[in-house]
C-alpha cells in the first residue's frame, strides 16, 4: 500500500505497476493455457536434452504467475520484478536462455530443432516478465513507500538512461562501419588495386553495390532477393575457419597439398590459347603467390567442386542462411582460387549466387538483365551466356551500346559476400591472391 504523504506521481506509477502486474499474471497465464505452450513441452519433451528444460520452463512460468499475484496483492511498483519468486522466475529463464542457445550455435543451422527457437523465444519472455518495470531481467528493488517507490524509478530512469546510451554507442558503431568510404580513396588498398581495374571501374559511370550488415532473412528477401538486387553482406563469415586458415598457403598445403586439381591457364575462358593443366594443390599455391608462376599465366583453380573432392576442406565453410530461401535447394558449391589478376569474363548463370571471400579481394562488375543487349551475347555455341565485349579493353566501334550501360560494382573484401542475383550479367577480377566460394542455388 502507498503511504498517503506519497507525491501524486508516485502513487500513479505505483497503481500503474499493479495494473501491469495484473496484465501480466493474465499474460503468463494465457501464455501457460495455450495450445502452442503445451506443443511446446511436448515437444521439448521429445527432443533429445530437452526433458530437463521443459521442466524449468514450466518452473519458470508458474514462479511468474506467483510473482505477478504477490505483487498484484501488494500494488507493488517492483511488479513482477519484485520477491522471490522474480528471482527464481529470472534465474530459471536465463538457465532455458543458455541451453537454448548453445543448441541453437551447434553444428549447422538447418539441423537445429525448431523447437529450441521456440524454447529460447519462450525463455526472453518469461525473463523479460522478471524484470517489469525496469525490464533488466533483474528484480527491481522495492515495495511499499514513496521512498522506495522513487529509488525503484530513479533506478528504472537510470537503467533506461545507460540503456539508450548503450544503443545509442551501438547505432553510433554501426553507422560508423556503414559510413561510404570515398571511391578508391588514396593510399587505400583499393588505390593500391586500382592498376589491375577495368577502365571506369569504381568511377562515375557506374554506382557502388548496395552494402548491408549481416541483414536478416526477412531484410535480405525482401529488399534483395525477391527485389533481384545485388548486395554486399558483411558480418555473415563470422564462423568460417577458412577466412583464417586458407590466407596461409601452408595450411592449405597441410590439408591438401598432394591432390590433384584442375587449373585454367590462360587470360580468361573465352580467350585464344587457353586451356586446362592438372597439377598438384601444393604446386599451384605455391605458384599463385605474388610473382609465382602462375600469376604470370593467369593460373586459376576456377569453378571447381573442390569441397565434394576434398571433404577435410569442407569443414572450414559454412553455407550461408540466405541460401535457404527461394527453393533452398543448392545447386553447386564452387571453389575460385588463384592469383592477382585472374579474370572471369561477362557472363550470366541461371542461379541465385553468393560469392563469398575468403581470401584477398575481387573487383565484381554487375549489369542488369535489362543490359544484355549492350552485353552482346555470343549469338550461338557454348557461350551464349557471356558477352562478346572485353571490359578490360572494350571495343566501342564493334560494340557501341557497352559505353552507356549502367552498372553497379565494388571490391569485394576477405569475408564479405556478395549477392548475385539470377540473370544479372557479372564480370569479376581478383586483385590480389584470391580465394572465394560460390553457392549457387535455384
Ligand atoms: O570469382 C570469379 O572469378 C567468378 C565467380 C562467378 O562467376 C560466379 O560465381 O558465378
Amino acid at each position: 500500500m502507498i503511504g498517503t504523504t506519497a507525491p501524486l506521481a508516485v502513487a500513479a506509477a505505483a497503481a500503474t505497476a499493479a495494473a501491469r502486474a495484473v496484465d501480466l499474471r493474465q499474460e503468463v497465464a494465457a501464455l501457460q493455457a495455450r495450445a502452442e505452450w503445451r506443443q511446446l513441452l511436448a515437444d521439448l519433451g521429445a527432443a533429445p536434452g530437452g526433458p530437463s528444460v521443459a521442466d524449468l520452463l514450466q518452473r519458470a512460468a508458474a514462479a511468474a504467475a506467483a510473482a505477478a499475484g504477490q505483487a498484484e496483492a501488494q500494488g507493488s511498483v517492483g511488479g513482477v520484478g519484485s520477491g522471490g519468486d522474480a528471482g527464481s522466475t529470472s534465474r530459471l529463464a536465463e538457465v532455458v536462455q543458455q541451453v537454448a542457445w548453445e543448441k541453437l550455435h551447434t553444428g549447422d543451422w538447418y539441423a537445429v530443432a525448431v523447437v529450441w527457437r521456440d524454447a529460447y523465444a519462450a525463455a526472453c519472455i518469461l525473463a523479460a516478465a522478471a524484470g517489469l518495470p525496469g525490464g533488466s531481467g533483474r528484480p527491481a528493488q522495492g515495495g511499499i513507500g514513496a521512498a522506495a517507490a522513487e529509488e525503484a524509478g530513479a533506478a528504472a530512469a537510470s537503467s533506461a538512461a545507460a540503456e539508450a546510451a548503450a544503443l545509442g554507442a551501438a547505432l553510433g558503431a554501426l553507422e560508423g562501419r556503414r559510413a561510404k568510404r570515398p571511391r578508391l580513396a588514396a593510399g587505400s588498398a583499393e588505390a593500391a588495386d586500382a592498376a589491375l581495374l577495368p577502365p571506369g571501374s569504381l568511377g562515375p559511370r557506374g554506382s557502388p553495390v548496395a552494402a548491408a550488415d549481416l541483414p536478416s532473412l526477412e531484410a535480405f528477401w525482401q529488399s534483395h532477393m525477391s527485389a533481384e538486387t545485388p548486395v554486399v553482406i558483411s558480418g555473415a563469415m563470422e564462423g568460417w575457419p577458412a577466412v583464417r586458415r586458407w590466407a596461409d598457403p601452408a595450411y592449405l598445403v597441410t590439408v591438401a597439398g598432394p591432390r590433384t586439381v584442375p587449373v585454367e591457364v590462360g587470360e580468361h575462358y573465352l580467350a585464344d590459347q587457353w586451356g586446362q593443366q592438372l597439377m598438384t594443390l601444393q604446386r599451384f599455391a605455391a605458384a599463385a603467390e605474388p610473382g609465382g608462376s602462375q600469376q604470370a599465366q593467369r593460373g586459376y583453380l576456377a569453378q571447381h567442386p573442390l569441397f565434394d573432392q576434398i571433404p577435410a576442406l569442407a569443414g572450414d565453410i559454412r553455407e550461408p542462411p540466405y541460401c535457404c530461401l527461394g527453393d533452398g535447394e543448392v545447386q553447386s558449391i564452387n571453389a575460385w582460387f588463384g592469383p592477382a589478376g585472374t579474370v572471369t569474363p561477362l557472363h550470366t548463370d541461371p542461379h541465385h549466387n553468393l560469392l563469398c571471400q575468403a581470401v584477398g579481394r575481387k573487383y565484381v562488375r554487375l549489369y542488369s538483365p535489362a543490359c544484355t543487349t549492350a552485353m552482346y551475347p555470343h549469338a550461338e555455341g557454348m557461350h551464349t551466356n557471356s558477352g562478346r565485349v572485353d571490359v578490360d579493353a572494350p571495343d566501342l566501334e564493334r560494340f557501341p551500346l557497352f559505353a552507356a550501360a549502367r552498372f553497379q560494382d565494388c571490391v569485394l573484401e576477405a569475408g564479405q559476400m556478395l549477392y548475385i542475383p539470377r540473370g544479372w550479367w557479372h564480370y569479376v577480377k581478383s586483385t590480389t591472391v584470391s580465394f572465394s566460394v560460390s553457392y549457387w542455388w535455384k
